[in-house]
């Protein structure tokens, strides 16, 4: 029956046989039902369209004949049908290729046509009730000849239902036409309750209702089970099923753009289709979210409860099809983009981990990023006006699924093994002993994919087999200088179970503003505990890292919150639930002394806290922290703390990364392990000389001679300090921190350089793509808290 909904190919070439008597309208609801039918494919109009002017015109046989067999699912194959065996007037078409369906008609007599006498097919001439409730009750199932006669045709109909057009007299119109195929398809087949609808594939013939913007009447967006025939910026058919949902909130900026976004569904994924009218399309800047692009945003169970889980996903593509994300696995996303006169199409397909049904709603939201040259200039949403649900899921609005019918079944695809064989090559598989059978199973999966003849099942196969041999892959003993930055493995990004899950606690403190004022502030952060810490057990230490968040962010920027589970969170459970990571405290802390979104935090010094958090950090921070929970320093005195120095680590993020190599520089006897991530040390020259330094050479030259003599001065030497650096090669601090790099490379006995940790006590991740943002970060620390505290005696 796909045929039904696939076949778009037909124009109806109506001869106006103006029997412009026929009333334009049999029922008021014809209108709706033809919209529906147009969706459904069962009709197409004329040239312009399923309106007015259609609906008026006078119904031909031929047209009625190319509906059933569409019904029938046979329309295709009639429209290719050849034979020399026609009927004698089949010339009197001016349609050619209606001219195979009338060969198709003559040569298959049990459909029913078989003329109007003198081998004749009459095409042109006018359809009446009579004819059409005919074939409608042999589209229920009743057989003419059988259970009715022709001539009892429009009383039998009756008695099933089918009475809307039986007083017509004459040639019915279009309009006759549409109301008797809606309350045919409302009518259940012989000897059964289902609809003919639903047997053909439609749970009901009746649509939700939205407005002029695409919304139900509970504002939601409507999903139709559907899928496309491939995701390449094309539209087919398929896409016609999908009501367009317009952009209509403008979160920022203003602009002439405007854009419609299109959703299905089947049992494996959700689809969407953007269309963007941009008269100027730019990925001029540096800034992913400054590119014209569409961002498409899903929460599959719809509790958007603020901090993005694991079935949560924001998913940025720019019209040249590159691909980014604040939060989500992009494994999860196969897209197409495509550009097109006035503008850009962006195709697309979610992997679903939950399972999709009729009724079920999710969460959902669209955003559009309107560029001109290399600025952003404005942004439009469908349910956001704040423009913030890159951070924020209670921003987004609903999406309901519906439409699946009792035949419905998703078309086979390989789209997940596709994205999966693309995370694959990004390993290094010459680091694992077992590499060569990831490598197999990818060759494997590209010619399955190739292969037409490939089913569902195979697809399915391969992706379980890849998956289980890249989740055991097995490190070869190998010495390899540069850190490998793998992918979270999807197991981790969406799930973390309870019985392996952390706890987030809020700790409250007191410090002061260690300025001038020395201002008395009360402030709170949040301590990640690992599942089993059980405070009681004082004979179980655990090691203890600090994450300081960067600009604009917040103490809840890392793990969202009491109660929540971040990524970073998940990633983190998982790698300590399989041992490949020590348990160990998690706190983050703010460097502001204000809430976020006031207006006084926009006031504060950002590069003054910077620097000088080392004092809150090492006097109020770390002694409330280590005086409470089961940690290394014996007890919170300067004297345990100093002692306990191998057992802390400090990270940061962009501004937090700053703050970490001050950290380094002036509480170097309080860590041993330092995780700069996406900024460089930014001591200044001038208080590099103040402090007593006279080192010469280029700033790096000189802030890299400045940070091994920090060490040496405090005592410590290469295997007293451990520093694991990333970026990602899309990142604002990317060529700061390369050069920076690259000259503490050459001080080799305070920084030796190598992933290999055996060899060095130094490395520098820099991810193919990464960007300035949280998704990255994960990924960084992912990879490098496996290598916190492991030489610890
Ligand atoms: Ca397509
Ligand atoms: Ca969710
Ligand atoms: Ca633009």
């Amino acid at each position: 029956m796909r045929n039904l909904k696939k076949l778009i190919a037909i124009v109806l070439v109506i001869s106006v046989l103006a029997t412009l008597s026929v009333p334009a309208f049999a029922s008021g609801n014809a209108n709706a039902d033809a919209q529906y039918l147009e969706k459904i494919n069962l009709i197409k109009g004329d040239g312009n369209g399923v309106n007015a002017d259609y609906l008026a015109k006078g119904t031909t046989r031929i047209q009625v004949a190319v509906i059933i067999l569409k019904m029938h699912g046979l329309d295709a194959e009639a429209l290719k049908f050849s034979s020399k065996e026609n009927f004698a007037d089949a010339n009197s078409l001016a349609w050619k290729d209606g001219r195979n369906i009338l060969a198709y008609l003559k040569a298959n007599p049990q459909l029913g046509w078989t003329g109007v006498g003198g081998g004749k097919f009459d095409p042109n001439g006018p359809a009446t009730a009579q004819m059409v409730y005919k074939l409608m009750l042999e589209a229920l199932g009743y057989k003419s000849g059988k259970d009715f006669t022709y001539a009892n045709t429009i009383k039998f109909a009756a008695e099933k239902g089918l009475t809307k057009i039986s007083t017509v007299k004459g040639q019915i119109s279009n309009a006759n036409l549409v109301t008797a195929l809606k309350e045919t398809l409302d009518t259940p087949v012989v000897g059964g309750t289902n609809t003919l609808a639903q047997t053909l594939g439609y749970e009901k013939a009746q649509r939700v209702t939205v407005d002029a913007n695409g919304f139900d009447a509970n504002g939601r967006v409507v999903a139709y089970y559907g899928s496309p025939d491939s995701i390449d910026g094309d539209i087919e058919d398929a896409w016609k099923l999908a009501e367009p949902v317009k952009f209509t909130k403008i979160s920022s900026g203003s602009t002439d753009t405007t854009a419609t976004i299109k959703v299905m569904w089947d049992d494996k994924a959700v689809y969407f289709l953007a269309e963007v009218k941009d008269a100027n399309v730019s990925d001029a800047s540096g800034n992913v979210y400054e590119k014209d692009s569409v961002e498409f945003f899903l929460d599959q169970d719809n509790k958007r409860i603020g901090t993005y889980e694991g079935d949560d996903s924001q998913f940025r593509i720019n019209f040249k099809n590159e691909r980014s994300t604040d939060h989500g696995d992009l494994t999860n996303l196969y897209s197409a983009a495509k550009k097109v006169a006035g503008g850009y199409v962006i195709e697309g397909r979610v992997a679903l981990s939950e399972i999709p049904a009729n009724g079920k709603v999710m969460g959902i939201e669209g955003q559009i990023n309107d560029a001109t040259g290399n600025k952003r200039i404005a942004t439009m949403n469908i349910f956001d006006s704040t423009g913030t649900a890159y951070q924020d899921t209670k921003k987004f609005g609903q999406m309901l699924l519906t439409g699946k019918g009792l035949n419905s079944v998703s078309k086979p695809n390989f789209y997940d093994l596709k994205s999966l064989v693309m995370s694959a090559k990004d390993i290094e598989l010459q680091r694992y002993s077992n590499g060569n059978v990831v490598d197999k199973l990818i060759k494997d999966s590209e010619l399955a994919i190739a292969d037409k003849a490939s089913t569902q099942a195979k697809f399915d196969e391969l992706c379980v087999k890849l998956q289980a041999t890249i989740d055991n892959l097995v490190h070869n003993d190998l010495s390899f200088d540069e850190k490998e930055c793998r992918d979270i493995p999807k197991a981790y990004k969406m799930s973390d179970p309870e019985n392996i899950r952390g706890s987030i606690v809020k700790v409250d403190y007191k410090t002061n503003t260690y300025d001038q004022e020395a201002k008395a502030l009360d402030k709170n952060m949040l301590v990640y505990l690992p599942h089993g810490y059980d405070a009681n057990d004082k004979t179980k230490k655990y090691d203890i890292l600090y994450l300081i968040h960067g600009n604009a962010e917040s103490q809840n920027t890392a793990f969202g919150g009491v109660g929540q589970n971040s990524e970073l969170m998940r990633a983190v459970d998982n790698l300590i639930a399989a041992g490949k990571m020590k348990p160990m405290i998690i706190v983050t802390p703010t460097w502001y002394n204000t809430a976020p979104y006031t207006p006084e935090r926009q006031k504060e010094d950002g590069m003054f806290r910077i620097k000088n958090f080392h004092n809150e950090l090492v006097k109020d921070i770390i002694p409330t922290i280590e005086g409470k929970f089961n940690v290394y320093a014996k007890s919170n005195s300067e004297k345990d703390l100093l002692a306990a120095r191998n057992h802390r680590a400090v990270a940061g993020f962009s501004m937090g990364s700053a703050c970490t190599w001050y950290n380094y520089i002036y509480s170097i006897n309080y860590f041993k392990y330092y995780v700069p991530i996406s900024l460089w040390c930014w001591q200044d020259i001038d208080s590099i000389k103040k402090e007593g330094y006279n080192f010469t050479g280029t700033d790096d030259e000189i802030k890299a001679k400045y940070l091994a003599e920090v060490a040496k001065r405090a005592g410590y030497t290469k295997d007293d300090i451990r520093i694991f650096c990333a970026t990602g090669t899309a990142d604002l601090a990317y060529g700061g921190m390369n050069t920076q790099i690259a000259e503490m490379k050459k001080l080799t006995d305070t920084f030796v350089y190598s992933a290999d940790l055996r060899k060095g006590n130094f490395y520098y991740i820099t991810l193919k793509g990464g960007a300035h943002n949280w998704t990255c970060v994960d990924r960084y620390l992912y990879n490098i808290l496996p290598d916190l505290f492991v030489d610890n005696k």
